[in-house]
């Protein structure tokens, strides 16, 4: 059987100032040619079909064109929510959208109910496990430690109970919208970290063929049978090197797992440049940047007048400007970003004790402030779904 892997369409995410709807539109176009020309006979997407709960209704139309065309298709599809999307708004119509084929996962208690379809060598039972907040789901699935290892082991559960009662030598996909250990991040997945712990070991998908992950934006391998698609566009300037992909799987009549990167459109290409301003104006070497969404990091001491009109007079699509000029290391100027970047909420709170205290908080107090970062995302989650 021949699967086509994708996730984190984003729909309605605009890139900086830039409107992303005619990129993800021609994406959704890539998509349904791609299904024809490899004769794909399955397509699984793995979560944040949408960027926000409330999509605005351009995004939901371009949602509803794709329903359209892939239906039209006759290739079946399962498609389960991810920690952007409004599980209960995306899943609404899911029982007779269903009946075109195309099966909207988002309801957790359905864990362990498969859609199964059939190839010459027998059935494959395909699992989609939604974005599973562990606060909102601990009670669905009977876990007392809540966290994202305990819910999707939980849940993986369910899978292989279900899977152990089917025909033996009957094939298993699992879609899940996870941060998984050794996974790569960019700069444009919402944090999902929770108790100070945002990723879950490989090892809980154990004994299905293949597990087709979605959250993190760059296309990744973990193992042969645990991948990421990534997302088909970049939504941060940290993704300029990602090479935006799809997975087209073959899964053997054993189980096996062969696997070929197929390549998304590129709308524009990305690039981060450095220098100060005038060599950045100056240097030839960037000639290849001049048509491309540009990051300009400008490295002046001094702050340079009207640095944008200047900039944007070479690189016109230069929609982030950066200034870090150069100082030593120890210069109490140097930015108060800088010093902030790669640092979680949790990090930052604990500097700021140990800044205006003069030592750091002990396990009990950093607890404290873990559990109040944890309330507040908790909080914004349900909040997302009650609006
Ligand atoms: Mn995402």
């Amino acid at each position: 059987m021949r699967l086509l892997h994708t996730s984190d369409w984003h729909l309605g995410r605009s890139f900086h100032r830039v409107n992303m709807l005619g990129a993800q539109a021609e994406f959704i176009g890539h998509l349904v040619d791609a299904v024809r020309e490899h004769a794909v006979d399955a397509v699984v997407v793995s979560g944040d079909v949408y960027d926000r709960a409330v999509p605005p209704l351009a995004a939901v139309e371009l949602f509803d064109d794709a329903l359209h065309r892939l239906a039209d298709l006759g290739v079946p599809t399962v498609m389960i929510s991810g920690n952007h999307d409004s599980a209960r708004r995306l899943g609404v119509g899911a029982g007779l959208i269903d009946r075109a084929g195309i099966h909207l996962r988002t309801e957790p208690s359905a864990a362990g109910t498969p859609v199964v379809l059939a190839d010459a060598h027998g059935e494959v039972a395909l699992y989609g496990l939604p974005y599973l907040e562990p606060a909102l789901v601990k009670d669905e699935f009977g876990v007392t430690k809540a966290g994202h290892e305990a819910v999707l082991a939980a849940a993986m559960d369910r899978v292989r109970a279900d899977l152990a009662a089917r025909p033996s030598g009957t094939r298993s996909v699992v879609l899940a919208h996870a941060f998984v250990t050794g996974g790569e991040a960019s700069d444009s997945e919402r944090d999902i970290t929770v108790g100070g712990v945002a990723a879950v070991p490989a090892g809980v998908f154990d004994g299905v063929d293949y597990v087709a992950l979605g959250h993190l934006h760059g296309c990744q391998t973990l193992t042969e049978r645990v991948r990421y698609s990534g997302s088909p566009l970049a939504y941060s300037f940290s993704e300029a090197d990602h090479r935006k992909s799809m997975w087209l799987i073959d899964l053997g009549a054993d189980g096996s797992v062969g696997a070929e990167r197929l390549d998304c459109p590129v709308p524009r290409p990305l690039a981060r440049i450095r220098g100060t301003l005038e060599d950045l104006l100056a240097d030839p070497r960037l000639d290849r940047h001049e048509d491309a969404w540009v990051e300009a990091t400008l490295t002046d001491a001094i702050r340079p007048a009207d640095p944008m009109a200047r900039i944007a007079a070479r690189f016109p699509h230069t929609l982030s400007l950066v200034f870090a000029p150069e100082r030593a290391p120890d210069d109490p100027a140097v930015s108060y970003a800088r010093r902030l970047a790669g640092r979680d909420d949790q990090q930052v709170a604990e500097d700021f004790v140990a800044h205006v205290r003069g030592a750091g908080p002990d396990p009990r107090e950093a607890a404290v402030l873990r559990d109040a970062f944890d309330a507040v995302r908790a909080d914004d989650t349900v909040r997302e779904v009650a609006r």
